[in-house]
């Protein structure tokens, strides 16, 4: 057999290359370092939940997100840039728990941004549990609270799929995968987050819109990363990390290390929260 990892993977930002062809060589790549054949879930990890991994169960192997074919290097303080692979404890599944993710307005194109979801479905994982840190609409939702998404609205006038790919989207955020979320914690909202392309936060007049729209919860990431993964077969769990009100909403204005700061003190909880929802799926 011959090893893969000097395969070129080809270029995400080359249109002639078909970016699936760079998952599989990321998925291979992954079973070689880690020694892990398939993995069953994977997690991506937004602001707030780098520890989230830790409870889940023991790391196999560990290896620098960018090292990865088609991964970029991270470009946010707070991202952990590590990919792992993790053993849940009290299973015989793996879990591929992608620490770092590229964010739309880092400018390197839809690709790179759903190219973890990929990575992870060629990875043989079928589901997927995407988790961000964002701003909350409800003044209820305390810096710290975990909100379940029930759906979304894409406003980055982009998609992650190229030509005429019609994909349903109609329960893309999983009943069965909220339930089991509520079984664990059966106090948890639920809300519909409104992508944003960022990086700069919203205008007061921008979050009357989105609630207006429907919205309960703004970001910059997750959406486009759940409509690949549906694409991709994969099953999808968000969850929302309300690290902050979003501006207007709030009396002061946002900062990134008020942030930080919310997902350092909710730190146990939701690191809790989401070892124990890995474990259900
Ligand atoms: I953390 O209030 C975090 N990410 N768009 N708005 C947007 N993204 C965010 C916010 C927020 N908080």
């Amino acid at each position: 057999m011959s090893t893969t990892t000097d395969q070129p993977a080809g270029d995400l930002d080359d249109p002639a290359t078909d970016p699936f062809d760079v998952a599989r060589a990321a998925a291979r790549y992954l079973a070689e370092v880690t020694g892990i054949e398939r993995h069953d879930v994977a997690l991506v990890l937004g602001s707030g939940w780098g520890g989230a991994a830790d409870l889940l169960g023991e790391t196999v192997a560990e290896v620098p997100s960018h090292e990865i074919p088609g991964f970029s290097a991270p470009a946010v303080a707070g991202h952990v840039g590590t990919t792992r692979s993790v053993r849940v404890s009290g299973t015989d599944a793996h879990a591929l728990v992608l620490g770092s993710r590229t964010h739309l307005y880092e400018g390197k194109g839809v690709r790179r941004v759903v190219h973890g979801v990929r990575t992870a479905a060629a990875a043989g994982a079928r589901s997927v549990v995407l988790t961000n840190g964002c701003g909350g609409l409800d003044p209820a939702w305390g810096p710290g609270t975990p909100v379940l998404i029930s759906d979304h609205l894409n406003l980055t006038a982009t998609s992650p799929l190229e030509g005429a790919t019609f994909v349903d989207l109609t329960d893309l955020y999983s009943p069965r995968l909220r339930a089991v979320a509520r079984e664990v914690d059966a106090g948890l909202d639920e809300g519909v987050y409104v992508q944003f392309r960022g990086p700069h936060y919203e205008t007061p007049a921008e979050v009357r819109m989105a609630a207006r729209l429907g919205g309960d919860l703004v970001g910059m990431s997750t959406t486009l990363e759940a409509i690949a993964a549906r694409h991709a077969g994969l099953e999808v769990l968000g969850i929302s990390l309300v690290t902050n009100l979003a501006a207007g909403i709030s009396p002061t204005p946002l900062s990134h290390e008020e942030v930080l700061e919310a997902g350092r003190a909710a730190g146990p909880r939701i690191s809790a929260l989401l070892a124990e929802i890995t474990r259900r799926i």
